[in-house]
């Protein structure tokens, strides 16, 4: 009986689920590159390049090792243009009784899959993706009867479970947690290290034209093009990471630097995601690290964090709140997301250089998504829909089951609070204080109202005024009331009419 292992596009690792007890004598592996998901959101060009190298790379050290491989590009004349559409056609060529696949990172995804048993008329068999290191059961359980998850919570679960930096049962230090040191603006004259690049192979260099001719319409940069695309580039590039920029990943990992589009990050969610590198893997280098003393502890711990924390909590929120998650909007927000997100136009400075490095790169660090782009669409009031889709859009890390906990929960607070405890609102002061973008800015930071006042300030009042019944019972960020309401009417106006003429004036 011939089996179809099905290998999705962000599934690119050699322990992935769907090819265990694959036998080489009669199975055969399906990848393909297909429209429906290149286009059903229009994907940074980058995105797709690297996507696509990555997949072609990932099939022939599949054959390489001994595989029967069938790949389809996304030129060839058949092309069925869908995943269900390349399924089909695998079995009519190939005599397939058993399809296996492993769980899809995208609930839409899901839904087709669980359509094909009945659509085709052969058993699926969908398993666990263990590459994760909570599965969705887990995390549901561990949620159950909490009114609230906190990440931090379920980050010491993962921490005990998979005993990364404990010592005797405690954590290493004493402390869980030292995010209180990670908190420092960058010095003048940073030296900061140039990031891993790994030079256009043929590979590359053939997806990158198919995607120039396939996608020109479609947001973003193909060149510079610098991303690992094979697991061992990958590797290289986390060993970059941990040699030249993991001691001060923690120190710096909340600042922003005017051309710096990399600071201290490990730039590593690409190959993370698609399967290239895996999540303990990342951790463990890290902790081993911190034993070899080349790292200090505030940096290794935060590090670690975001991977065995933040990635895998997300990761459980999706699931248990989808479908119903992507269509939440606590706020009721239904701006239009401004044009300046998709062509850098704007005299603010700090979204200029976040946009800007974006459509270079189809990268930002988490600051600029959280404290500038995510920021200004918060207090803005944009639809979180459309803020959604542009951020599923334009970084080459972006799946739905992350991207929209980021999205909906981190930023938006379009869940009323079930992911973060506040909403991440700040004004101008915060961005100043943690980068250099005020300098060359045509606002004024310190001024607060007026035309040439900078807009995070009179647009985060004017958010909290707009909101009040929502927010004024949160203790994090109800006592900001007081100080609204100790300032006079005549100014309280201004923030209101300032807010009203420039978010007017977007388009
Ligand atoms: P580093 O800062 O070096 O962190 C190391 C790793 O930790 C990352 O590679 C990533 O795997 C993980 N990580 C860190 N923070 C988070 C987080 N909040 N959620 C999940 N994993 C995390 N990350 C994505 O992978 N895909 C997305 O589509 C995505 N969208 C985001 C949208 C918004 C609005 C925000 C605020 C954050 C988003 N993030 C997303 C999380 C984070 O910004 C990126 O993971 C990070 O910037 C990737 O760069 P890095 O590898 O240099 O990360
Ligand atoms: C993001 C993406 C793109 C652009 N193209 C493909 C593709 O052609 N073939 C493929 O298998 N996967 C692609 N992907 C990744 C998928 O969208 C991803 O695997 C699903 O969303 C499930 O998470
Ligand atoms: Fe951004 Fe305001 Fe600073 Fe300009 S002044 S860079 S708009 S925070």
């Amino acid at each position: 009986m011939t089996t179809l292992c099905v290998i999705l596009g962000d599934q690119l690792s050699q322990s992935i689920a769907s090819l265990k007890g694959y036998d080489s004598s009669k199975d055969i592996v399906l990848l393909c590159e297909v429209c429906e998901e290149a286009t059903y959101v229009r994907h940074h060009k980058k995105k797709i390049a690297f996507l696509f190298s990555a997949m072609r790379h990932f099939a022939k050290s599949l054959e390489n090792n001994g595989f029967t491989v069938k790949y389809t590009k996304l030129d060839d004349p058949d092309n069925a243009g869908s995943f269900k559409g390349e399924v089909e056609r695998a079995i009519k060529n190939h005599a397939i009784k058993h399809i296996v696949i492993t769980h899809p990172g995208e609930y839409r995804v899901l839904a087709d899959i669980n359509s094909w048993e009945s659509h085709f008329g052969i058993p699926v068999e969908i398993r666990a993706d263990d590459r994760f290191l909570c599965s969705p059961e887990e995390f549901s359980n561990w949620a159950k009867n909490r009114k609230q998850c906190r990440m931090e919570y379920f980050y010491r679960e993962m921490r005990k479970k998979y005993s990364i930096l404990m010592e005797s049962g405690e954590p290493i230090g004493g402390h869980w947690n030292y995010d209180a040191e990670n908190r420092k603006p960058a010095k003048a004259g940073l030296e900061v290290p140039p990031p891993y690049a790994n030079p256009l192979d043929r590979v590359t260099q053939e997806v990158m034209t198919l995607c120039a001719e396939r996608f020109q319409d479609h947001f973003g940069d193909l060149e510079p093009f610098y991303f690992a695309v094979t697991r061992e580039q990958a590797l290289e590039a986390l060993e970059v990471f941990i040699e030249q920029r993991l001691s001060h990943f923690g120190d710096y990992q909340d600042a922003m630097l005017e051309s710096e589009p990399w600071m201290y990050h490990a730039h590593i969610s690409f190959y993370l995601n698609c399967g290239l590198l895996l999540p303990l893997e990342c951790a463990q280098a890290a902790e081993k690290a911190y034993h070899q003393k080349k790292a200090p502890l505030n940096a290794v711990e935060g590090f670690i964090r975001q991977i065995i924390g933040w990635r895998e909590y997300v990761r459980g929120i999706y699931w248990l709140k989808m479908p119903a998650y992507a269509k939440l909007n606590f706020f009721e927000c239904n701006k239009n997301l401004p044009d300046f997100y998709w062509t850098a136009n704007t005299q603010m400075n700090c979204l200029r250089q976040c946009v800007s490095e974006t459509k270079k790169n189809a990268y930002a660090h988490h600051i600029q998504r959280l404290m500038v782009l995510g920021n200004f669409a918060l207090i803005a009031g944009i639809d979180p829909a459309q803020v959604n889709e542009w951020f599923l859009i334009v970084y080459a890390d972006a799946y739905e089951w992350v991207e929209l906990p980021n999205v909906s929960g981190m930023i938006l607070f379009a869940d009323g609070g079930y992911l973060a405890s506040k909403p991440y609102a700040a004004g101008g002061s915060y961005i100043n204080k943690m980068s250099d973008y005020c300098k060359n800015c045509r606002y004024k930071v310190a001024q607060k109202n007026g035309d040439a006042a900078c807009p995070f300030n009179y647009l985060y009042w004017d958010f909290l005024a707009r909101n009040r019944e929502k927010l004024e019972s949160n203790h994090r960020i109800g006592m900001m009331y007081k100080t609204f309401d100790r300032m006079s009417n005549d100014k309280k106006k201004a923030i209101e009419a300032d807010s009203k003429k420039f978010l007017d004036s977007l388009i």
